[in-house]
């Protein structure tokens, strides 16, 4: 039986992986950090699983992490732990820093001075790509078309904080793989969402609001014609409108321009146990091939509740807005096709489908 070591066990990925290890037979070790609330909801299908074990840890904590590695000599580290949130990166770039670029060199460090048998996968991400795309043209009905994309050979130019400190992670990978011979690989991950997604990312905060407004209007009996719009609100006509009751807050976002390749995570997972199954290691971009702005997203997740026209629901605040923002990503895992035999299954349209229902089921639960 393979012992899997992950890192990030209470986030989205680390439930997922744990999941699909789990069944493929591994023993699976989830590294939790300390907190005084409970943070294991997406554990609920690993917790009492005879083969899941959940210890504690810090990965920022450099004897923390050697004192596990040298205990438990996992034969794969999958290490996931992360300050995830890029607009976060920007109010908190030395915490960022110290758990998403020391921790994987801490990781490597135990690795190659106590378990050099053991093998490493580190979450890099598409942010590191930043504003820098490779552009080539193609004929398509004896037209010349422009395509931008991001594949393995893009040069990185990373924009926050976060991403330079994945950019660190990732090069620091290369240098052990390279100086020690150790098997460290690196998934180029572009964005993955899905029914555990953290909930200030876009997606999720965006299929959320659309789901507690439909629960909200069908509770009040009510047709989207009967509603009144403020500029923050939106309420219920003839009702009093101090009355919280009466009155939804609208949906508040930045930038809505912004284009990323969202692909579900489920599928994302799979990719990661494939890059440590080869002989050697390697980096790959894992992605759909295919991009959408916020404005697309927000077109199809509403378009699931019947509003065509989302514009009067949203408000642009300024609030959520970076200080630079990767403004176009689309990956192409050609690579990973080709070498690890993955395509994703998911579609964008499925995936919100997936997330809307979802966010519906948990709003009807509410009070
Ligand atoms: P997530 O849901 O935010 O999960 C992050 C996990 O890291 C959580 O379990 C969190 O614990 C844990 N963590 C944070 N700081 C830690 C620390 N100092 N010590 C130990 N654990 C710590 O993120 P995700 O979406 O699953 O992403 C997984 C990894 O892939 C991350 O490294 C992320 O940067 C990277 N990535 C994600 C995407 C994507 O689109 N999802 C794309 C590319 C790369 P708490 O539950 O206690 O907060
Ligand atoms: O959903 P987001 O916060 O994801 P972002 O920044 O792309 O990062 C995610 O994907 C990365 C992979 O490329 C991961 F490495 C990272 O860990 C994370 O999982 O924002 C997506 C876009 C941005 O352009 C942002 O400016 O949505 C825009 N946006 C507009 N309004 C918003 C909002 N983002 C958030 N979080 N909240 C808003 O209200």
């Amino acid at each position: 039986m393979k012992l899997a070591l992950i890192t990030g066990i209470t986030g989205q990925d680390g439930s997922y992986l744990a999941e699909f290890l789990l069944q493929k037979d591994y023993k699976v070790i989830g590294l939790k950090r300390r907190t005084s609330t409970n943070s294991l909801e997406r554990l609920g299908q690993c917790i009492n699983h005879p083969n899941f074990l959940l210890i504690e840890g810090e990965i920022s904590d450099s004897g923390c992490v050697y004192d596990i590695v040298n205990k438990y000599q996992p034969d794969e580290i999958y290490n996931l732990a992360a300050q995830s949130h890029v607009a976060t990166s920007f109010e908190q770039p030395d915490f960022t820093f110290q758990v998403n670029a020391l921790g994987p060199l801490y990781f490597l460090e135990a690795i190659r001075r106590l378990s050099p048998q053991s093998k490493f996968y580190q979450a890099s991400t598409s942010e590191m790509f930043g504003k820098n795309y490779t552009e080539s043209a193609d004929i398509y009905d004896g037209k010349t078309v422009e395509i931008k994309y991001q594949n393995e050979d893009t040069p990185f130019e990373p924009q926050s904080p976060y991403a330079i400190a994945k950019a660190a992670a990732h090069n620091l990978v290369k240098v052990y793989r390279n100086a020690y011979k150790l098997f460290g690989c690196c998934g180029i991950l572009f964005n993955h969402e899905s029914e555990r997604r953290g909930e200030n990312f876009v997606t999720r905060k965006i299929t959320k609001w659309i789901a507690e407004f439909a629960v909200w209007v069908d509770r009040h009996n009510i047709t989207y014609q009967d509603l009144v719009f403020d500029t923050d609100e939106v309420y219920i006509p003839g009702r009093v409108s101090q009355d919280q009751g009466f009155q939804f807050p609208k949906l508040r976002l930045g930038n809505l321009d912004a284009r990323r390749d969202w692909g579900h995570a489920k599928d994302y997972v799979e990719a990661m146990y494939l890059m440590m199954q080869q002989d050697n290691s390697d980096d790959y971009v894992i992605a759909t091939g295919k991009t959408y702005s916020i404005k697309e997203f927000l077109n199809e997740a509403f378009s699931m509740i019947d509003i065509w026209d989302w514009n009067q629901y949203v408000v642009i605040d300024p609030k959520f807005y970076r200080p630079v923002d990767v403004e176009y990503l689309l990956g192409v895992p050609l690579k990973a096709k080709d070498q690890l035999q993955w395509e994703p299954q998911v579609t964008f349209k499925e995936l919100v489908q997936l997330m809307v229902d979802n966010d519906i089921n948990e709003a009807q639960k509410l009070e």
